[in-house]
């Protein structure tokens, strides 16, 4: 086989011709197999098997998970895999498949179509190793904080590469006292983050050729089989897949680059589980998702109330998905969701997970919840927003809707409904300091701020 064809071993007869012509045509209108990705679309990247099949993961209605092929099998095994937003390729390390030509530790780029192509000449392997097990490399990622790509073993080797992946030269190679352990990485506040297969989230000093790394136990749900496929959302979480059960779970980590990170488990929805698997994403561009949320203005203590939360991707991006965070206020209890959404409850606070939307797309779910038979007069239940992507405007995150207790005393209620505009008819008394005059309001508890209730979207 000619060397020129290596790369495309494992192609369809038309893939090869695609790219043969794409040798002499004009740049495509459309992308073509080998191009860059393209930034704009938020997409999770998983590869597994040997050789190699590059897949697109994207959530469905439900927040879920779903992986669809991306082009066919490569004609290698690739792994330690890292999305490059420099030149929109995603750079990996050969694990397998040297018949093609291409060794073992070598790197390679993909584009489109899962097409691959040997980026240099240079075979990288761990420093006193031999056989395949120099040549391992099970995770890799770019650091946005130097534009370099990393890669390692999960173990036994304990070396770690930072490669310039224009020159092929390695700029660094960090040594860490014991085999790194995990078997993906993802990078955020300028460290290399995994996770164990017990569910320890750990940090990886890169800064210097002795490497160290910090252990935070129980900072995630364990994985067993491990979290095999590491990457970044858009709005700076990362997400984990665990190999055996597929579930991914975002985790959110604030003062990463302290002693003492916090980390929040925003939300765990299913995908397929997977093996000889690795991650990265294009993070995408920032979508600004709004949250609207309508209710019962009156209630009867003891009944059951409904609230209709709106979700609306304003755009200008599209969102990958969302979370939706719904802590029940005293008097409220015994939470249900319905919609095509995932949830949890935990206690009062529900978790609502959702997904795909295009720029000006809306999806709508109910929570209803039992209220207490010695309510307070009026309740006021609050529910922000967290999307998948950056959001450039957080003003429209938090919707508050509230209730009022009709049968304690009745001019403590409101005769208003969730479709009140301003210049109606309604009386409204809110803890007896809040006179509606013919506006019902909504009130964000925390900052004291009022709003208009806004009228909900028909759509
Ligand atoms: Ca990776
Ligand atoms: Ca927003």
């Amino acid at each position: 086989m000619r060397k020129g064809l290596a790369w495309l071993t494992a192609a369809t007869l038309v893939t090869a011709m695609l790219v043969a012509a794409q040798v002499t045509a004009a740049p495509p209108a459309l992308a073509a197999p080998g191009d860059p990705f393209s930034p704009a679309a938020p997409v999770v990247f998983i590869a597994q098997g040997n050789p190699s099949q590059l897949q697109r993961a994207e959530t469905a209605g439900d927040g879920s998970f779903s992986f669809s092929d991306e082009g066919g099998a490569a004609p290698v095994g690739y792994n330690a895999i890292g999305f490059n937003p420099a030149d929109n390729y995603i750079y990996g390390l050969v694990s397998n498949q040297e018949a093609t030509g291409i060794p073992r530790g070598s790197l390679v780029r993909i584009g489109e179509g899962g097409v691959v192509t040997r980026v240099g000449t240079t075979v990288y392997t761990h420093p006193g190793a031999t056989g395949t097990q120099a040549t391992r490399w099970f995770a890799g990622a770019f650091n946005p904080a130097d534009g370099l790509y990393y890669a390692s073993d999960s173990g036994p080797n304990r070396t770690m590469l930072a490669i310039n992946v224009s020159t092929g030269a390695i700029v660094r190679t960090i040594t860490f006292p014991a085999q790194p352990g995990v078997q993906d990485f993802v990078f955020k506040d300028g460290y290399a983050w995994g996770v164990t297969a017990d569910g320890t989230v750990r940090r990886f000093d890169v800064s210097s050729t002795s490497g160290t790394f910090t252990d935070f136990p129980g900072a995630m749900p364990e994985g067993p089989g491990g979290y095999g496929a590491a990457w970044a959302f858009g709005n700076g979480n990362l997400g984990f897949s665990a190999n055996t059960s597929g579930d991914v779970t975002q985790l959110q980590i604030i003062d990463g680059n302290t002693a003492t990170p916090t980390f929040i488990v925003v939300n765990t929805v299913t995908g397929p589980d997977s093996s000889l698997n690795d991650g990265t994403s294009i993070p995408g561009l920032p979508a600004d998702l709004e949250i609207e949320k309508t209710g019962s203005a009156s209630f009867t203590p003891g009944d059951r109330i409904g609230y209709e939360i709106t979700v609306t991707n304003n755009g200008a991006g599209i969102s990958s998905g969302w979370t939706v965070t719904d802590t029940l206020p005293a008097g409220l209890s015994n939470p249900t969701v319905t919609g095509t959404v995932t949830h949890a409850i935990s206690g009062s606070t529900i978790t609502v997970s959702g997904g795909r939307l295009d720029p000006g797309a809306s999806v709508t779910f109910q929570i209803e919840a039992e209220t207490a038979v010695s309510p307070p007069a009026c309740i006021v239940n609050t529910a922000s927003i967290l999307g998948n992507e950056e959001d450039p405007d957080t003003s429209n995150n938090e919707a508050s809707a509230q209730s009022c207790a009709q049968s304690l005393e009745i001019e403590k209620s409101s005769t208003a409904t969730a479709d009140s505009r301003v210049g109606g008819h309604h009386h409204v008394h809110d803890h007896g300091h809040q006179h509606g005059r013919g506006r019902l309001h909504d009130v964000e508890p925390r900052r004291g701020v009022r709003r208009p209730l806004r009228r909900p979207r028909r759509r």
